[in-house]
């Protein structure tokens, strides 16, 4: 298939998802073709399948307090899928693309030509910014016109179905992770220079936007650290960092705490992690946890949205409450003070991420593009 693909091309959970899925239809033959406003952070090889198109929107008009960057979209979309003649389009995150991949197959459709709709569901799309009155009538209308609808989890399926109006299917297709990357190394030469007296590690990772709840990470940490000798890496950076910064100094913290900042090579940081925390708001998924666990590291996290598909509370590590860090720090404690338990935590961990594991859920996709395309309900587009 030729397949085109539109996502944030930055470390954020959708563009990575959408830039790991890429790669590895890339390789099973079908020629992807990216089109972002910059290279994917994480398409960093050259794969002769892949394609890239950099949406350019540098247009300087005095009328223009930004520039528009939807109407280049639409426009380099037209572009591609006529010239390259793609066979199906895939967007992730609904705003703006699902949006703009309608506009861009009406204007392909005038002209003749029929383009299919797949349009993936993350999360902040639907329960942050969805909902939100600004854009929620667009939202609403993008979903129902796509050819395909699909969603990270069961839970934000049903936030979809609770917040807006659908009626189109909504097809559940988990996150993956990608064996061949994220596994268990040995990397003790680094984990002594992080622990020199044989500290436990705890590690998060996100884009520290406030849904994240780093805070929570930070006040976690510090309960642990008070019984058991620990280090914490903060893996990432965003919005809340500088406010971190300091509320690590106002605890007295800072000497146990490194922010790493935005990081390629996650999997080697992980692979020194005793435990790995995700404390947030909301989550539709939790790739950064499932990547955890695929590295063998248990996962403490909260309850919200599809966490508790991914972690199994008991199982592969701990689910609590939103916001209590009490219970968080219980658990903690529990697992990295028994061996025998951290060390089954550690492979029912594994375990669990092999239902996630690339090979599984790429074809899911696959067949889902396949059935959309073979349907043609794209057809009958009004
Ligand atoms: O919150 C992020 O880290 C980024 C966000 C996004 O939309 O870019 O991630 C979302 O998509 C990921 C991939 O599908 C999911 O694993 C994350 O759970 C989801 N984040 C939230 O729902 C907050």
């Amino acid at each position: 298939m030729k397949i085109g693909i539109v996502c944030y091309p930055t470390f954020g959970g959708s563009g990575v998802l959408a830039t790991e899925l890429g790669k590895g239809l890339a390789r099973k033959g079908h020629k992807v073709h990216f089109i972002t406003y910059k290279q994917p952070a994480r398409l960093t090889t050259f794969d002769a399948n892949i394609y890239f198109h950099e949406v350019s929107n540098n247009t300087e008009y005095p009328l223009f307090e930004y520039a528009p960057y939807d109407t280049a979209l639409v426009s380099k979309l037209v572009d591609v899928i006529q010239y390259e003649k793609l066979d199906i389009l895939h967007v992730h995150y609904a705003i703006p693309h699902a949006t703009v991949a309608y506009l861009a197959k009406k204007i392909l459709l005038s002209q003749g030509i029929y383009i299919p709709v797949v349009t993936t569901l993350h999360g902040t799309d639907i329960t942050l910014v969805g909902i939100n009155k600004s854009f929620a009538s667009s939202v609403q209308f993008a979903i129902n016109k796509s050819d395909g609808v699909t969603a990270v989890s069961e839970s934000l399926k049903s936030q979809t179905l609770e917040y807006f109006d659908i009626n189109n299917n909504i097809e559940v297709i988990h996150n993956f992770v990608d064996f061949n990357r994220f596994k268990k190394r040995n990397k003790d030469h680094f984990k002594k220079a992080i622990a020199p007296e044989g500290e436990k590690i705890l590690v998060h990772t996100s884009n520290f936007r406030p849904v994240k709840r780093v805070g929570d990470v930070i006040k976690v940490f510090q309960k642990v650290r008070e019984k058991v000798a620990s280090k914490l890496l903060l893996i990432g950076d965003g919005p809340e960092r500088q406010n971190m910064e300091f509320l690590c100094r106002q605890l007295g913290l800072c000497e146990d705490i490194r922010f790493l900042g935005k990081q390629d090579a996650v999997e080697e940081l992980l692979a020194v992690g005793d435990v790995f925390l995700m404390p947030s708001e909301k989550e539709s998924f939790g790739l950064a946890a499932l990547e955890a666990m695929a590295c063998e590291v248990p996962v403490v996290s909260s309850d919200a949205g599809g966490l508790q598909e991914v972690n199994i509370h008991g199982k592969t590590g701990f689910v609590s409450p939103i916001g209590d860090v009490d219970d968080m720090a219980k658990n903690i404690i529990k697992m990295l003070t028994d061996e025998k338990i951290h060390e089954e935590l550690k492979s029912n961990a594994l375990l669990q991420a092999q239902k996630f594991d690339l090979d599984i859920i790429l074809p899911k996709y696959e067949s889902f593009y396949q059935s959309i395309i073979e349907s043609k309900v794209w057809k009958n587009v009004t």
